[in-house]
């Protein structure tokens, strides 16, 4: 149980005082992180009776590493992602520099308490990145790293933050995210610096020990990747014993020793490891080293590991800092629960210590009762030394005199984008996107601030995503400038791709979680660099699934952006069952910070695009996402009502009072409806035919109008309520999308109509589309099929 440094350290490896102060933080950390979570789960009433839950080994096999970061290397302008599980020992280092609450710690898991994994929208300024989905935070650092330099590079980023290092506590088992190796191959290719990864190397996972040797292939990987790898094995105890004699056979038995044996014996402790040890080496010179150490000492010696040797790892730490900007993983050793009595046990991920464990392990910590929460209690210094020393380090000085989450005005929006001339054109939405932007790329008069402020990316899907014009003009970002050398071969192309620090579209490759990690980080740039950016990704529809986790992860940290998913659905017929979406009109529907829209027509599209760059700077607006297509359709010459469209429907045909029937429709199947539409008003002269921008805005708009009812405002209406009300109670709705027909179904119960809701529910596959808006029933005689059985069964 000891905590290993202060035993049978060799008189020349005493403590300096400033380690000294540094060994009593890390047992404040330790003592801090395993009280949380003990309290939240044995001390706190238990309402539900549900574990609650939390990582006391997971916290102290990362307290060493995150002591000689925030108490000694790291400057306010870093910013850094905390590994998930080590949430509460981020919240006892805010703890001690005055930046957290008790309250709030003590409400750890607890409504109102702090999360379980760092959140920065729930867990307040101190944190830079929400981390939980493993893998996630520690790539997101290199996308925020390079957006820090887009933002240097383009003059957009406040003089008075010097430009940070970004970092990430990394557990052991994050490595095996596919995600984090999509990120280092990108960061290569854009030559990304100011990365740290600091891993967590406690060889254990959630399930168990992992497989020994793993790293060895990792290091290699990141030296490919053109970064610095420096391991931290073995700590100055460790390393002193093996520089006596024997010290080298030592060494090579526990470099040989497998994991799993290792984490066992460290279980166990120094009795188990006398014994295993003396079989192995009772014939080596190493013996005397051994023979000379109590149990407890012994067992010290052999957990003192690199990770946990604060004195190695800052020097570590600072060697890095002093070599420059290379990106650097440090793969520190530690063991899992280090300190704690189930320290090294395979199962120990969720363990929690008894209450009988913690009664002794408080009295090892020299806590009083009733003085668990107390700063610099069990700490044998001065409070006022402590407090001077906390002070004092640079990680206190605020970064601005706003804090660390940074403010950054807004863009002007013009009222109107430049819609491109529509008359007597067929055009896709998808032509329309690209069209738009590529006259704001021109940056004249009202569109030159707006111009500046957006960033493009898109995984391998640039041109096919009409984002090519755009790009023509504003150029691909690259920290190096480097020529197109088809265009200085006079080659023809439609694309001019000279790269510079001045660019404004970085292009990916295919890989989507990037596409989303990136516009999660450009989308964090207000907050992170106190520049405004208006990020733009676009991705082929399906292909949205493919990221999905970055998705909602960039999301949850209320990152601003657009995402612009094109095509989408069976309308790209030819294409085949795997590249036509079904999906992700729920998806968007579903998704938190996150307003989704399918216009139908061009003017509609200008009007959410205009929408879009407002609404992701608002304080209570979200991003953005506009699913488009390639199909072409006639333009309507029309005045629309922006608001209308912005909150998810208007009526193209508006129904008779008391109307029996309307068609509704999103997207590009409106040709099949409005035929549909037109032979049934022969029939039904008082239908109506509605087009849909959004089931995502229609729906929350009801409910939050539902809500607010319900809290005693009578008259919130929303609008679909105000929309639908026209037609009589009971009426039929036919609804139609390129898309799974749920997206519509629950529109039956705004108003207690009934829905006849068509979709494709199936895999798509190749055709045109007659025939696959046949297959699928979303052609004309589909719908009107809909409206006669609806009709019928009135
Ligand atoms: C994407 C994802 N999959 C699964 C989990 C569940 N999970 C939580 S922690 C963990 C293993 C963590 O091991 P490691 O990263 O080594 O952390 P440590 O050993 O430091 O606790 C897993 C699988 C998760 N949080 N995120
Ligand atoms: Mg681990």
């Amino acid at each position: 149980m000891d905590l290993p440094a202060e035993i049978g350290l060799p008189a020349d490896l005493t403590d300096s005082p400033r380690t000294h102060i540094l060994r009593q933080l890390e047992r404040k950390l330790l003592w801090l992180s395993a009280w949380m979570v003990h309290n939240a789960n044995h001390i706190r009433p238990n309402r539900d009776g549900l574990k609650v839950g939390g990582h006391q080994a997971s916290c102290a096999s990362v307290i060493s590493i995150m002591a000689a970061l925030y108490f000694e290397v790291l400057r306010p302008q870093d910013r850094i992602a905390v590994k998930p599980h080590a949430g509460p020992v981020f919240h006892a280092v805010n703890y001690l520099f005055g930046r957290q609450v008790r309250e709030r710690m003590e409400g750890l898991r607890q409504m109102g308490g702090v999360q379980p994994y760092p959140s920065r929208v729930k867990d307040g300024d101190e944190v830079d990145f929400s981390t939980g989905s493993v893998g996630l935070g520690v790539a997101m650092t290199t996308f925020s790293a390079l957006m820090q330099d887009y933002v240097h590079l383009h003059g957009l980023g406040r003089s008075d933050v010097p430009q940070g290092r970004h970092i990430a506590i990394a557990g052991d088992a994050e490595l095996d995210e596919g995600n984090i190796y999509e990120a280092l191959l990108e960061g290569w290719k854009h030559d990304v610096r100011d990365v740290w990864w600091i891993i967590d190397y406690n060889r254990q996972s959630l399930d168990s020990v992992v497989p020994d040797r793993r790293f060895g292939r990792i290091e290699g990987l990141f030296r490919d990747m053109g970064w610095d790898v420096v391991t931290l094995k073995y700590g100055r105890k460790l390393e002193a014993a093996f520089g006596r004699e024997g010290g080298e056979d030592l060494r090579r038995w526990i470099d040989d020793c497998p994991n799993s044996l290792y984490s066992a014996l460290t279980f166990q402790g120094g009795a188990a490891w006398r014994q295993v040890l003396l079989a192995d080496l009772g014939r080596s010179k190493a013996r005397a080293i051994v023979d000379e150490l109590s149990d407890d000492e012994l067992g010290a010696l052999m957990t003192n590991l690199g990770g946990h040797d604060i004195e190695a790892i800052i020097d570590a730490l600072r060697a890095a800092d002093a070599a420059g900007d290379q990106p650097t993983c440090f793969i520190a050793y530690t063991i899992k629960g280090m300190g704690l009595p189930f320290a090294g046990h395979k199962d120990n991920h969720a363990g929690l210590m008894t209450k009988e464990q913690m009664e002794l392990f408080r009295a090892e910590m020299g806590i009083r009762p009733g003085h668990e929460w107390d700063l610099f209690e069990g700490l044998d210094l001065p409070e006022a030394e402590l407090g001077a020393f906390l002070r004092s380090v640079p990680f206190a000085t605020k970064l601005t005199p706003e804090g660390r989450r940074l403010k950054a005005p807004l863009v002007a929006i013009p009222p109107a984008l430049p819609a491109p001339k529509t008359e007597g054109r067929r055009m896709s939405t998808q032509a329309g996107f690209g069209d738009i932007l590529a006259e704001i790329g021109r940056g004249q008069g009202p569109y030159k601030e707006l111009a500046e402020h957006i960033v493009t990316t898109s995984p391998d899907v640039t041109v096919s995503t009409n984002l090519g014009p755009w790009v023509n003009r504003r150029g691909i970002f690259d920290r190096h400038t480097r020529n197109d050398v088809f265009r200085d071969a006079k080659l023809a192309s439609a694309q001019r791709w000279g790269m510079s620090p001045k660019g404004q579209h970085i292009e990916l490759g295919i890989a989507e979680q990037n596409l989303f990690l990136l516009l999660g980080a450009a989308g964090l740039t207000p907050g992170l660099d106190g520049a405004r950016l208006l990020p733009v990704g676009t991705v082929y529809d399906p292909f949205v699934n493919r990221g999905l986790d970055a998705l909602i992860y960039a999301c949850y940290q209320d990152a601003r952006f657009l995402l612009v998913s094109t095509p989408s659905g069976l309308t790209l017929a030819p294409e085949g069952g795997q590249h036509q979406s079904i999906n992700t009109p729920l998806i968007g529907m579903a998704a938190d910070r996150l307003a989704s829209f399918e216009p139908t027509h061009v003017d509609e599209l200008a009007i959410l695009l205009r929408h879009a760059f407002h609404h992701m700077q608002q304080p209570d607006g979200s991003a953005v996402w506009l699913r488009l297509s390639t199909r072409q359709l006639d333009q309507p010459r029309r005045k629309l009502d922006p608001e209308a469209v912005i909150a998810g429907a208007h009526w193209i045909a508006p129904p008779a009072q008391g109307g029996r029937i309307a068609v509704a429709y999103q997207g590009p199947v409106a040709p099949e409806a409005e035929a549909a539409f037109a032979e049934l008003r022969t029939e039904e002269p008082g239908a109506g035919l509605l087009a849909i921008t959004s089931p995502d805005r229609l729906h929350a708009g009801w409910t939050a109008a539902l809500r607010r009812r319900r809290a005693g405002e009578r008259g919130a209406l929303s609008h679909v309520e105000r929309v639908l009300t026209p037609l009589a109670p009971g009426a039929a709705l036919v609804t139609v999308l390129d898309g799974h027909p749920a997206s519509h179904a629950w529109l039956g119960a705004v108003r207690g109509q009934r829905v006849i809701p068509l979709g494709p529910d199936r895999f798509g596959q190749s055709g045109d589309i007659p025939d696959l808006y046949r297959e699928y029933g979303i052609d004309t005689d589909a719908i009107l099929d809909a409206c006669a059985q609806a009709l019928l069964d009135l």
